[in-house]
């Protein structure tokens, strides 16, 4: 019987270096779109790098270079070439044309790792909205492109040539899927937040950071799950919550969810609003760092970009350092001295040698009792002095007086150290009284 095997993909990179980064940096996200090709099964047989000031509106690159991959192409037997950057459907057409290789941009790399990994409902219908919206928007373009030359939209008469009429009639097609795929993504978003509102009465706690820093290592040793753990970028798509109970005392929810990359595409970060969610909703983010990664610190950077613009970025943040592992060496210890002076609020661990994670409960345990939170007190009115000491040590929301009862019924912001006092001098005052009758 014939061997049926998938034949892999051969892959030159190609980016442009605009002179925005250094070269070393810029390297440094080839580096990134290597690992993201590998993680999409292809295999990185070259790569190409052009510094341009601007890039080349047919081609992408320069001339010069396009000739000298047409070359290479043939004689390393590549047939995909993926670009560092998103391209114009026409620069994508112009190079595929030239160099008769299936053409990647960034965009549709990642979409394509999302769409090879998304197992649950959600995930599938997420990355397909994704997907929807992304050739939707190179639609646009290509329509755009069309009106420019035609002339404008709306300014000619009725007759349209056949390429524009196709593109407007596949972009009504995929609006009304992206429209679907949106109200059944929204329904099952009010299931999930039932689900969530049934967790409120815990703190939340989530787990985030650039793909591949270890997160669902982290969850996995917390929680003694089984998540899947792999050197990819984006193993994880959804989003899972256990509750874990810390100490003897403590409880809280722990959720394990995707990872963010650098440039992650718009509408990923759009359709993946559900399960970002959990990360916009929870208490506590504990931002999972490579610590052994040099870029470590733009990758801080990326994430924190990310948490902005899902409006994420007020909340309270642990910085877990992890993969210190990897870096006992003495350059290790100057970095981790570093880190710690920037970081403050943070800890070293290898969440794969399970190291560091008293620290870790210990700071969440801290951050716990820190917080601020909203309890009702019932005050009884012989206790004047607890009053004004509420008033004073914490933020009152709501008061009213119980006649019936003669109870100040305070609904106050505290932290759990502050409501403890308050709920033993109450407690007190009422063993005082039951003594003295
Ligand atoms: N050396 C070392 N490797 C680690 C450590 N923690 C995780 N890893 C490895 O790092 C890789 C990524 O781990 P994951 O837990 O899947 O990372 P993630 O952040 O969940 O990644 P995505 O879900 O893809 O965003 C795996 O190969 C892990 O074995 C650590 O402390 N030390
Ligand atoms: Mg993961």
């Amino acid at each position: 019987m014939e061997q049926t095997k998938k034949v892999r993909q051969r892959a030159f990179l190609v980016g442009l270096n605009t002179g925005k980064e250094k070269k070393e940096e810029y390297e440094r996200t080839v580096d990134e779109l290597e690992h993201l090709t590998k993680t999409a099964n292809a295999k990185v047989v070259g790569r190409y790098i052009q510094t341009l000031k601007k890039p080349n509106p047919k081609t992408y690159i320069g001339k010069g270079k396009i000739t000298e991959i047409i070359e290479d192409v043939d004689e390393y037997q590549v047939d995909t070439l993926i670009f560092n950057d998103d391209l114009t459907p026409a620069q994508a057409k112009n190079i595929a044309e030239l160099t008769k290789c299936s053409i990647v941009d960034r965009t549709e790399l990642i979409l394509d790792i999302f769409a090879m990994h998304a197992k649950t409902k959600a995930a599938k219908m997420q990355i397909e909205l994704a997907l929807l919206e992304y050739n939707y928007s190179k639609l646009r373009n290509l329509w755009q492109h069309f009106s420019r030359i035609e002339g404008g939209i709306g300014t000619r008469g009725p007759v349209r040539g056949p390429g524009e009429t196709q593109i407007e009639l596949d972009r009504r097609e995929i609006q009304k899927k992206i429209s679907v795929l949106k109200k059944r993504i929204t329904d099952l978003e009010k299931v999930s937040e039932v689900k969530r509102k049934k967790r409120t009465k815990f703190q939340n706690v989530a787990i985030v950071g650039y793909t591949n820093a270890g997160k669902s290592t982290l969850f996995n040793r917390i929680t003694k799950e089984k998540l899947y753990v792999a050197d990819q970028l984006f193993a994880t798509l959804d989003s899972t919550s256990r509750a874990v109970q810390l100490n003897t005392r403590e409880k809280v929810i722990i959720t394990d969810t995707i990872g963010f990359i650098r440039k992650l595409p718009h509408t990923l970060v759009t359709s993946f609003h559900s399960t970002l969610l959990e990360v916009t909703e929870a208490d506590l983010l504990l931002h999972v760092v490579d610590a052994s990664d040099p870029d470590c610190e733009a990758y801080i950077e990326s994430v924190n970009e990310v948490l902005k613009e899902i409006e994420a970025d007020d909340k309270d943040v642990l910085y877990i350092f992890n993969k210190s592992d990897l870096i006992e060496d003495l350059s290790g210890k100057f970095l981790k001295k570093k880190l710690q002076m920037s970081y403050p609020n943070s800890v070293f661990i290898s969440a794969k040698y399970d190291t560091g994670f008293q620290k870790v409960f210990d700071l969440v345990i801290d951050y716990l009792n820190q917080v601020k939170y909203q309890e009702v007190f019932r005050v009884p009115d012989d206790m004047k002095r607890l009053v004004s000491f509420i008033e004073k040590e914490a933020d009152i929301v709501e008061r009213e007086f119980d006649n019936q009862k003669q109870e100040h019924v305070l609904k106050v912001k505290t932290n759990r150290d502050l409501a403890a006092n308050i709920r033993k001098q109450i407690a007190d005052n009422k063993q005082m009284k039951y003594i003295n009758e």
